[in-house]
């Protein structure tokens, strides 16, 4: 079982409120159609979720956050993730739309439901998740990221692989000349913060990596613009992005 999460900086043009990168979207669809193994897609917030959170100013850490601004985050999701779900059906794909409250209860996912996800995955079908304002408790709210839910599916449903498609081509050693960070063993790498991202971006990101490959499962970071690196990477040809190698559980 595969596990691929799509960043919001490459479902959607992060500069420009509500725009989804059509093309983009599109071509990962396409390319995705070519893996014959189960897999669980997640994808992110960009200019959809993002947008309304800083708006609202809503964050991960739960408090009584604007109701007004908890509707319109999570109507943004559904309408985004309503797009990357047509892309998929178009492809022939067979995605299962499920918003994160079907298997979270406040911040803590669910076993068993979590479990019955790898069971449709195995049908065929492609359970569909996304990051989103969810219910705390005591009239609190929080923005999940996805990228936790990865971590959240990871450690229970420990896939083969799992992969974080981005807006670049993997973590660099240097920003200006763009030297890619070809593996990491264990060591964590420094990244300078994003602003924008209510949910730390790259940053966050990379912490949600870390945390997964030391559960024992390699996370690949991948340019989603050129998403046949996806394929190469699933089928075991090359990997052209930036490998976090597992940690052998001993
Ligand atoms: O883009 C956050 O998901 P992420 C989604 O995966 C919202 O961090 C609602 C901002």
């Amino acid at each position: 079982m595969i596990l691929i999460k799509l960043g919001g900086s490459i479902i959607t043009n992060k500069d420009k409120p509500l725009s989804p990168r059509r093309k983009a979207i599109e071509n990962i669809a396409r390319n995705l159609a070519k893996i014959k193994e189960p897999m669980i897609i997640v994808h992110g917030g960009g200019s959809y979720g993002h947008y309304w959170s800083v708006k609202y100013d809503m964050h991960t850490k739960p408090k009584r956050y604007d109701l007004h601004g908890v509707a319109i985050v999570k109507n943004s999701m559904i309408e985004l993730d309503k797009i990357i779900l047509d892309a998929l059906v178009k492809n022939k794909l067979n995605p299962y739309s499920l918003p994160p409250t079907d298997f979270m209860i406040g911040d803590k996912p669910v076993p068993k439901k979590i479990r019955e996800i790898s069971e449709i995955a195995k049908t065929g079908l492609i359970p569909t998740t996304y990051g989103d304002a969810l219910w705390f408790k005591n009239k609190k709210t929080y923005i999940l990221s996805g990228d936790k839910i990865m971590t959240h599916l990871s450690k229970l449903l420990k896939p083969r692989l799992s992969i974080f498609a981005l807006n670049e081509d993997g973590l660099y050693s240097d920003l200006k000349t763009k030297k890619l960070i070809s593996e990491l063993k264990g060591e964590i790498p420094v990244i300078s913060q994003n602003k924008m991202d209510v949910t730390g971006g790259m940053t966050r990101k990379v912490q949600e990596a870390t945390q997964i490959a030391k559960s024992g499962i390699d996370v690949f970071f991948v340019n989603g613009n050129n998403p046949e690196r996806i394929v190469k990477a699933v089928k075991n040809r090359k990997y052209q992005g930036t490998l976090f190698r597992r940690k052998k559980i001993v």
